[in-house]
C-alpha cells in the first residue's frame, strides 16, 4: 500500500484513497472517504491503494462530477473524464471545475497533480495524440486561471490500462509555504517546443510544499530530447540521474537553505515501465538504488512520448 502521510497524524482519518485495479470507476465517497479506481493494473496482477492521510476532522464531499475531502491543511479532489473523441474541451472543463472548487474551498495552492490517460499515445478522432489533446484543455485552463491559482505544480501524466482520463490532485491553504522546481537537466515542460505539441505540458518538475518534496514523472529526456532511444538500462540511468540532479542541494538552494537530498530518501515511488519485458531489469536496478524500506510499486502503463520506456515519481517527506 502506498500511503502518503502528510504529516504525523494524531488522529488517523482518510483524505482520499485511490484504487489501482484492472478497471476504474468514477470518483465517489466510499465510507466518507473520496475514492477513484485507476485501470493500471493487468488483469492477473494484484492491485494496491493509494492512501492520502488526513490530519483531524475531514470535510468530504461531491460537487459535479468531483469527490473531494478537505482537514484544513489539504484538499484531495479526483475527477474522471470519459472516453470521447476529443479531449481538449472535457479536460479545460474538469480542471477548471476542479480550480473552482479547489479556491471556493480555500485551498488555492495546488501542491501535485496526477493525470492517467487512457490510450495516451494513440489518437484521437481528429488525429492528433491523445496526450497532446488533453494538454491543449489542461493549459488552456491554467492560463483561465493564472494569479488565482498557485502556479503550476508537480504532476504526472501517464497511461493507463483503460480509457478515459483520471485526475486526482492535492492542494494547500493560500498561506502554504510552497516552492516550484525546475530542473538544471531539462527544458522545463511548459516551455517545451511546438513540435511536442500545439499546447506544452503543464506542470513543474517539483514541488516543495511544507517540507514535502513531490517529485514529478521523471523519464530519459534531457533538454527537450528523449535520450537513450531503445534502451532501457541507459534510459533508467538517465532518469536516475535527472531525478539527483532535481533533489541536488545545488538545484534545492533556490528553495531552501538545508542541503540536498539521494535517491535513498525516496519514498511513495512509482515507475511506470513501457514493456512489461523490462520490468526485471528494471526492478532489480531499482532495489539497488532506492532505500529498502522505500515503497516502491511498478505499472506495466504506456508513457506519453513513444520513445520513453520508464518513468519515475515519488516523495521526500
Ligand atoms: C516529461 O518529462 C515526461 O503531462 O503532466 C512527466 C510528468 C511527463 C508530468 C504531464 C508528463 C507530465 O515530459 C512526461
Amino acid at each position: 500500500m502506498l500511503e502518503h502521510s502528510i504529516e504525523m497524524p494524531t488522529e488517523r482519518s482518510l483524505l482520499g484513497r485511490v484504487i489501482f485495479g484492472a478497471n476504474g470507476f468514477a470518483p465517489e465517497i466510499l465510507d466518507g472517504v473520496p475514492a477513484l479506481g485507476v485501470p493500471m493494473i493487468a488483469g492477473a496482477e494484484p492491485g494496491f491503494q493509494e492512501i492520502f492521510t488526513a490530519v483531524g476532522p475531514v470535510m468530504a464531499g461531491r460537487d459535479g462530477g468531483l469527490a473531494y475531502a478537505a482537514d484544513g491543511r489539504h484538499l484531495f479532489c479526483a475527477v474522471q473524464v470519459a472516453e470521447r473523441d476529443i479531449y481538449r474541451d472535457a479536460a479545460r472543463i474538469a480542471y477548471d471545475s476542479a480550480f473552482e472548487l479547489a479556491t471556493r474551498l480555500g485551498y488555492p495552492n495546488i501542491l501535485r497533480m496526477w493525470n492517467l490517460v487512457g490510450g495516451i499515445i494513440d489518437s484521437n478522432a481528429d488525429g492528433t495524440e491523445i496526450y497532446r489533446d488533453f494538454c491543449v484543455g489542461r493549459a488552456e485552463a491554467f492560463a483561465l486561471w493564472t494569479g488565482r491559482i498557485g502556479r503550476i505544480p508537480a504532476a504526472t501524466g501517464i497511461g493507463t490500462r483503460g480509457r478515459g482520463v483520471y485526475l486526482y490532485f492535492l492542494a494547500g491553504r493560500a498561506d502554504a509555504n510552497v516552492h516550484h522546481l525546475e530542473n538544471p537537466r531539462q527544458t522545463p515542460a511548459y516551455h517545451y517546443p511546438e513540435r511536442y505539441g500545439p499546447k506544452a505540458p503543464s506542470f513543474a518538475r517539483a514541488t516543495l510544499a511544507d517540507g514535502t518534496l513531490y517529485i514529478s514523472g521523471t523519464a530519459s529526456i534531457i533538454g527537450d530530447e528523449t535520450v537513450c532511444q531503445g534502451d532501457i538500462a541507459g534510459q533508467l540511468e538517465v532518469t536516475l540521474d535527472n531525478i539527483m540532479a532535481l533533489i541536488s542541494a545545488e538545484n534545492l538552494r533556490q528553495v531552501q537553505a538545508v542541503g540536498g537530498y539521494a535517491l535513498r530518501d525516496l519514498d511513495l515511488i512509482k515507475v511506470y515501465v513501457r514493456h512489461a519485458a523490462d520490468l526485471p531489469l528494471v526492478r532489480s536496478r531499482c532495489e539497488e538504488v532506492f532505500a529498502p524500506d522505500a515503497r516502491v510499486v511498478y505499472l506495466n502503463v504506456d508513457i506519453c512520448r513513444p520513445d520513453l520506456l520508464v518513468e519515475i515519481e515519488g516523495i521526500v517527506p
